[in-house]
């Protein structure tokens, strides 16, 4: 197992203040069989095809741990937490995309999507994340797998995310479409789209 990475930004970004974790969401808790469970690539990927990631094919890949708080854009942090899984730019160079598709939406079981630029995705810290603190994931958590992009405001990481779409140009996912930030860094405070 690779060594723990550390995430730099421990201390509290701008806007923000702690709170203990406790996992919020849209609708219920979808309740997933991960025997079942696979990630769907596809839309503007290079070779024109679609290509579906089980469990196994994750499996292969480097596993790495990366600590870092979850941010939400309404303005609270959790702690420090220390999220397990796989890198999202292994898993994007498994079914990489087209040359100029740009931009990716997530989208999870149950219609809650984000949209983030290729670049964001393909960060050393973002991970395709299935355990935290050493366990696996809870359902509440995501279990089976949800995407933790540490740079980012907590809505771009979709909890049981079940599909990747390259785009040319930005899509709207569901914060987005209600006036939340197209790129939502946290270092740069981009919560809302109108900042822009
Ligand atoms: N599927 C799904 N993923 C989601 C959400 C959601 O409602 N549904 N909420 C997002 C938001 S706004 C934040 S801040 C984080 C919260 O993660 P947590 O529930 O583990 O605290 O999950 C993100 N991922
Ligand atoms: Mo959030």
């Amino acid at each position: 197992m690779t060594p723990v990475e550390t995430f730099h930004d421990h201390p509290l970004p701008p806007g923000q203040r702690e709170r203990p974790w406790r996992p919020v969401h849209y609708g219920r808790v979808p309740r997933l069989d991960v025997q079942r469970w696979s990630l769907t690539v596809g839309g503007e990927t290079r070779d024109g095809g679609m290509t579906v990631l089980d469990r196994l094919a994750l499996h292969a890949l480097p596993w790495v741990e990366v600590e870092a708080r979850l941010h939400c854009v309404a303005r609270t942090s959790t702690p420090p937490l220390r999220w397990g899984g796989v890198r999202m730019r292994d898993v994007v160079e498994l079914a990489p995309p087209g040359e100029d598709a740009g931009h990716v939406l997530l989208a999870a079981a149950r219609g809650y999507a984000a949209c983030v630029t290729l670049a964001d995705l393909v960060h050393p810290d973002s991970l395709l994340a299935t355990h935290v603190d050493g366990r696996p994931l809870t359902p509440e958590q995501g279990w089976p797998a949800r995407v933790v992009l540490p740079h980012l405001y907590g809505f771009k990481g979709p909890k049981w995310v079940a599909e990747l779409t390259y785009h040319h140009r930005p899509q709207q996912g569901w914060w987005e479409s209600r006036g939340y930030h197209p790129r939502a860094r946290v270092a740069h405070e981009e919560r809302f789209a109108h900042q822009d």
